[in-house]
């Protein structure tokens, strides 16, 4: 029961902490997580969407058609949630291959309420 680190905010002592006597919120605070957004638009071709899901996010194919069509249909979707490193490294490899292949897909990244 003691191997989530995350989960040292109860005031059991179990650790042995006595600053927990004036401690009563977790020390460790969760990272925050980022959600990665797909933004529809009206020139990307829907394979290249398709590809970009399967190559940056490991969709297989099946699950890439399916997040783009509800990009297409919506607007936009969360194709992913990540650490913020994690999270600006997706964005931008997504943002340099629409880039280089003169499409006009967006991807942006948005904090986790
Ligand atoms: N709307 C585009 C089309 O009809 C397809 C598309 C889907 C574009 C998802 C961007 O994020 C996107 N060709």
């Amino acid at each position: 029961m003691r191997t989530d680190p995350w989960m040292m905010s109860d005031n059991s002592d179990e650790d042995g902490d006595t600053s927990i006597l004036t401690q009563t919120r977790p020390k460790t605070k969760r990272p925050p997580l980022y959600k990665v957004l797909l933004l529809n638009d009206d020139y990307t071709p829907m394979e290249f969407v398709v590809h970009v899901l399967e190559r940056f996010f490991g969709m297989n194919h099946a699950q890439a058609f399916e997040i783009m069509l509800t990009v297409h249909k919506k607007g936009v979707a969360v194709v992913g949630v990540f650490s913020h490193e994690i999270a600006e490294t997706k964005v931008g490899q997504v943002m340099d291959f629409a880039r280089r292949h003169q499409h006009p897909l967006q991807c942006t990244m948005e904090r986790e309420e």
